[in-house]
């Protein structure tokens, strides 16, 4: 059944899972119950910690612009990419990760197959129109044993999902507002991207797309 026919009558079932891999799924339209209590909380932890656009450690500035909740955050700049408890731009502690996206992460993670996924990092990423990310494995992490869960909001935009090289092809996963993308196990370090994002404003947040991507760091 095509989106549009979905979207016309009702969410898709909760249990839905489409694979990407052994331990990767793209749940579509997981997080539209979520969503009245995740956008508030992105406003109220973006005022507390702004979106910045950081560095890379080859010296690019992200298109894509990030902060973070949760103990842990992910930064980067001139001498590398780290978790920090502290936002380097104000020198505090990162918000706290709010109870409905922890909720959200663990629920999506059990559909995925990985029980107890307790993240204690949140990115918040924010695209506008041409902002994109390239093919890069996520392993600042110390436990690859926890999944990556991604969580897309507002405007769509086109996944990369690659191999465990570099150079293995990848294939394109059309994302919308609500769906979610979890990968583990021995996916946990497939390459993956974000395509530059096209304009097509979204009716709830516009001309943005904001991506929350929960890991376990510590
Ligand atoms: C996404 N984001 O925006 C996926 N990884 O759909 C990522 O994979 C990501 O935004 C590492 C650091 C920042 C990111
Ligand atoms: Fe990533």
């Amino acid at each position: 059944m095509s989106r549009m026919t979905l979207a016309l009558f009702d969410d898709p079932p909760r249990e839905a899972r489409e694979p990407l891999g052994p331990g990767a799924f793209v749940l579509p339209g997981f997080a539209l119950p979520f969503v009245d209590a995740l956008l508030p909380a992105i406003d109220a932890l973006t005022a507390r910690a702004p979106f910045r656009h950081l560095v890379t450690p080859g010296g690019f500035t992200m298109s894509v612009a990030l902060t973070n909740c949760g103990a842990l955050g992910w930064t980067s700049d001139r001498r590398g990419y780290r978790y920090s408890a502290t936002d380097p731009d104000s020198g505090l502690p990162w918000p706290p990760m709010p109870g409905t996206f922890a909720r959200l992460a663990r629920e999506a993670a059990a559909v995925a197959g990985f029980d107890g996924f307790v993240p204690d990092a949140c990115l918040v990423n924010r695209y506008a129109p041409g902002a994109r990310l390239s093919l890069h494995q996520d392993k600042d992490e110390h436990d690859y044993g926890a999944p990556i869960v991604s969580v897309s909001l507002g405007m769509p935009a086109v996944f990369l999902f690659g191999g465990l090289a570099r150079t293995d092809k990848a294939v394109r996963v059309p994302l919308a507002h609500g769906d979610v993308v979890v990968w583990g196990g021995e996916d946990r370090l497939r390459y993956h991207g974000v395509l530059p994002l096209k304009e097509e404003p979204h009716p709830l947040l516009g001309a943005l797309r904001i991506n929350l991507t929960f890991r376990k760091a510590a």
